[in-house]
């Protein structure tokens, strides 16, 4: 058993996950994607975490996949075994909401890691960049497919062809970020995020990634009659009843989650 680079505690409905490898730059070997693998998918199944902050350390979010590891690897090993496919795929099937709080450098797979989460808060001493074409490859977790739909054709093509990483408030301008704090107040503005989502009915939560998800996934017509069916069997939900009950009463909705 590999020792923790991962540190996870709960504040409230929200879980404050914190990458900690030895190393402050974060390099996203196999065993700390396997650590967070794990704990993000301990929190899928836990019925008090309705939320996740995902951040890093003082340095870095993450500054990319292991280039020490990837130095001598083989295109025959690396494709018969879907390097380090298995972990990063499992990242994009988590149903609850994760929240990317991004200081100091998030290069490589750290950016893509970034995009992989649902939202992204930013630091103003945050760098993003794809710098994988100065290492002779290309990005291989979604660089050159999520930049281009978060950040349109030009800037993405910018970034990966040049290899050039970007400040917080380019970022911003992109649309790569929802918008950019001042590093002391990082965490604290990506908890109060978490909270504000938490504090809602988890099957809404839920429902409301999918459908927002959807909408890279499938064309307008097919979201939109996803997010119909949606909306349709929410009427199921006691939630339902309470949120709108709430609201003519002028009282806070209790919800259940059900
Ligand atoms: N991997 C391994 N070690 C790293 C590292 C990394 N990504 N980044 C930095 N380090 C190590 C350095 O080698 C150095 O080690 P020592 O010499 O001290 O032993 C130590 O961390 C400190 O680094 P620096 O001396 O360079 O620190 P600076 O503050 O001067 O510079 C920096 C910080 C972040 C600008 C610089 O370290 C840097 O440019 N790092 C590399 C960034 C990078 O190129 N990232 C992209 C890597 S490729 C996939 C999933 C993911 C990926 C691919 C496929 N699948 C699911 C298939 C991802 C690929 C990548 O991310």
């Amino acid at each position: 058993m590999s020792a923790a680079m991962i540190s996870s505690e709960r504040r409230g409905r929200v879980a404050l996950v914190r990458l900690a490898s030895d190393n402050p730059l974060n390099p996203l070997t196999d065993a700390l994607m396997d650590q967070l693998v794990d704990i993000l998918l301990r929190n899928e199944t836990d019925p008090h975490v309705h939320a996740t902050v995902l951040t890093g350390s003082h340095k870095a979010f993450a500054a990319g996949a292991d280039i020490a590891a990837m130095s001598t690897l083989d295109y025959a090993s690396a494709f018969a075994n879907d390097y380090i496919g298995r972990s990063w795929d499992r990242i994009r099937t988590m149903r609850k909401p994760i929240i990317a709080a991004v200081g100091g450098y998030a290069l490589g797979g750290g950016c893509e890691l970034a995009m992989m989460c649902d939202i992204v808060i930013a630091a103003d001493d945050a760098r993003f960049g794809q710098p994988e074409i100065k290492l002779g490859i290309v990005p291989g977790a979604g660089g050159t497919q999520r930049l281009p739909r978060a950040a349109g054709k030009s800037t993405a093509m910018l970034a990966c062809l040049t290899g050039e990483s970007f400040d917080a408030n380019e970022a911003l301008a992109y649309g790569l970020v929802s918008k950019v704090v001042p590093r002391e107040q990082l965490i604290d503005e990506a908890l109060r995020v978490g909270e504000q989502i938490a504090r809602h009915s988890l099957p809404v939560i839920v429902a409301i990634k999918e459908a927002v998800d959807r909408a890279f996934e499938s064309s307008l017509s097919e979201g939109l009659l996803f997010e119909r069916r949606l909306f349709h069997a929410g009427f199921s939900l006691a939630d339902q009843k309470e949120g709108m009950a709430a609201f003519l009463e002028r009282r806070q909705a209790a919800f259940q989650n059900r």
